[in-house]
């Protein structure tokens, strides 16, 4: 019925602290070994965002292209996502630090949203700067949609900027603010999706479970890790981004749905093959 799975982890995002979960990376070599996990319990994509040591957040060009140099040397086949989103606050200038990191994707939210107490600003010239910038720097996005009106942006960004047919989007639903992280959303959402379009659901905090569910029942994608949930289940935190990831994978072969190979999800996201960044940053080993 559905394509196989492409299964995104989010190992820290911005937001998430260590009283919130002990385990949140933030080195450079601390959200690569995350992600290498992840990717051998089956994640095939990780979204980047990149921490100081002492976890605050930052867009740094720099700190991006180490953290991203370290997460190839570990798992050179995982996709390469960075957030362009950043965390509340940041210039838009600050937020396109990451493209400097050289991936093969990159976050383009569709929309203000409120966010907890603050607010996530990405009104229109905004995103039309962010993709124009993705476009000249051969990335390709993923339309983040928080809200329903996003997806009126969307097409309103398409509109106007040539983006790489089809579309991906990523549907994060429970924020404070945002869509609520229900059923009943994921399907509404990705029924009013372009045809052909490629899609992926996250659900934030204890809507985790009942959002990925629902997107794969739907034949969507998955994304998940401690930038969006950081509990296995109540009361019980999650050890690892990779334990996340593992009870997804068994989710999916529950309901039917087989986790990509490497090469299949670039394939179903429209990528080439593992970029030659990747390839060097592991000294040529092909087997890594
Ligand atoms: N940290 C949020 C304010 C993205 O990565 O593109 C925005 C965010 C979205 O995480
Ligand atoms: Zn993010």
């Amino acid at each position: 019925m559905s394509d196989d799975l492409v299964i995104t982890v989010a190992p820290c995002g911005a937001e998430t602290t260590r009283q919130h979960n002990p385990a949140v990376p933030f080195t450079p070599g601390e959200i690569a070994a995350e992600a290498r996990r992840s990717f051998e319990a089956g994640a095939r994509m990780v979204h980047v965002h990149a921490r100081w040591d002492d976890g605050t957040p930052t867009q740094d060009a720099g700190r991006f292209r180490e953290t991203v140099a370290a997460i190839r040397a570990e798992a050179p086949e995982l996709i390469v996502q960075v957030s362009t989103g950043g965390a509340i606050g940041m210039t838009a200038e600050e937020r396109l630090g990451s493209l400097a990191a050289e991936p093969e994707m990159a976050t383009l939210t569709c929309g203000t949203v409120n966010f907890g107490q603050g607010v996530f600003e990405n009104p229109a010239p905004l995103m039309l700067e962010f993709a124009r910038a993705q476009l000249a720097a051969g990335v390709r996005p993923e339309l983040e949609i928080f809200d329903f009106g996003h997806l009126d942006n969307a097409a309103w960004l398409a509109a106007k900027a040539p983006l790489p047919q089809p579309l991906h989007y990523d549907l994060v639903l429970g924020v404070p603010g945002g869509a609520a992280g229900t059923p009943r959303n994921v399907v509404s959402l990705a029924d009013r999706l372009p045809a052909g379009s490629t899609w992926s659901a996250t659900g934030i905090g204890r809507s985790h479970l009942p959002v990925i569910a629902t997107a794969l029942a739907c034949g969507g994608h998955v994304r998940l890790g401690f930038e969006d949930q950081v509990e296995l289940e109540p009361g019980v935190l999650a050890p690892s981004n990779a334990s996340l990831v593992e009870r997804a994978v068994r989710l999916a072969e529950l309901m039917g749905r087989r986790v990509a190979t490497p090469a299949r999800a670039r394939k179903i996201l429209g990528l080439g093959p593992v970029p030659s960044q990747a390839i060097a940053s592991t000294g040529g080993r092909p087997d890594s």
